[in-house]
């Protein structure tokens, strides 16, 4: 492979706690700030989840509004915004999220055991969430926690067609307890499963905790792209908190320069996910 590297920092979550993770941005002053600190340093794409005035994970429509209108001012970055939610949220406010005119959104796969809770993701959800996109235009990043999401994919886009923009980008989200372990074989069976799907689609990989680092490799070295944050890892190395999401974008960054895949600039990523140049 001899592209260059995505990269996407998804920098918040819905499950760590600020009392907890202090440098977890989550207002939107934190969020802009991460957000031009990762763009300078690589990242192409941000998947935003927000928080309300107690840090809580929210859906709420006017701060995801005031949020894609703030990054868009302040960053070339392409803004994703997540679909998924936490846990708890209802189909309707994940469906809603499109009303704020993200370039992207997470489209998650199936269901899926989430630790203790249940991610849930019913077919006709899937559906409609997908079939809008394409109404509006917004790109989709298929989120993919287990391998049968992968079948999933298929037979969602064999009955409703390519979404918007044609082209099919997909993120492996590897190593949630109750998903797909974050291992180099599971990868690799991701990747085969890939090439059942429309020619030219794209893969993005991350492993949530301890699994990050052998994510990361495995999927430089399979041709596939990175996804880093704090909503996927907290800790740094054994007995070390993460100190900020700059510090694991300039890892995830070091480790695409060893590869010989430098990060893509946000114009090579629009290209390459087919969303259209930021209106300025
Ligand atoms: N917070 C998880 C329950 C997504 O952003 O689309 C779901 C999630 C996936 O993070
Ligand atoms: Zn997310």
């Amino acid at each position: 492979m001899t592209t260059g590297t995505l990269i996407t920092v998804a920098p918040t979550g819905a499950e760590s706690a600020k009392a907890e993770v202090p440098a977890l941005p989550v207002t939107l002053d934190e969020l802009l700030l991460t957000a031009k600190e990762c763009e300078a340093l690589g990242a192409a794409v941000i998947h935003v989840h927000i928080r309300d005035d107690d840090a809580r994970p929210t859906l709420d429509q006017g701060r995801l509004r005031d949020t894609v209108a703030a990054l868009r001012e302040n960053t070339d970055l392409i803004v994703q915004l997540s679909s998924g939610g936490a846990v708890t949220d209802p189909e309707s406010a994940r469906l809603a999220v499109l009303d704020a005119a993200p370039d992207m959104a997470s489209c998650t796969m199936g269901t899926v055991n989430f630790g203790d809770d249940v991610f849930l993701n019913r077919w006709e959800f899937i559906v409609d969430l997908h079939t809008r996109m394409q109404e509006r235009g917004v790109v989709p990043e298929y989120e993919i926690f287990d391998l049968g999401h992968l079948t999933a994919l298929q037979r969602l886009l064999g009955k409703y067609g390519l979404p918007h923009g044609g082209h099919v980008h997909v993120d492996f989200v590897m190593g949630v307890p109750g998903g797909m372990p974050g291992t180099t074989a599971t990868l690799v069976a991701a990747q085969q499963m890939v090439r059942d799907l429309p020619e030219g689609t794209t893969f993005s990989a991350t492993g949530i905790g301890r699994s990050t680092i052998p994510v990361m490799l495995a999927s430089l070295s399979a041709g596939g792209h990175l996804r880093v944050g704090m909503e996927d890892t907290v800790t740094y190395a054994k007995g070390r908190p993460v100190e900020s999401n700059m510090q694991l974008v300039a890892r995830a960054v070091g480790f695409a320069q060893l590869a010989q895949r430098p990060p893509l600039t946000t114009a090579e990523a629009r290209t390459l996910l087919g969303v259209p140049a930021a209106a300025r």
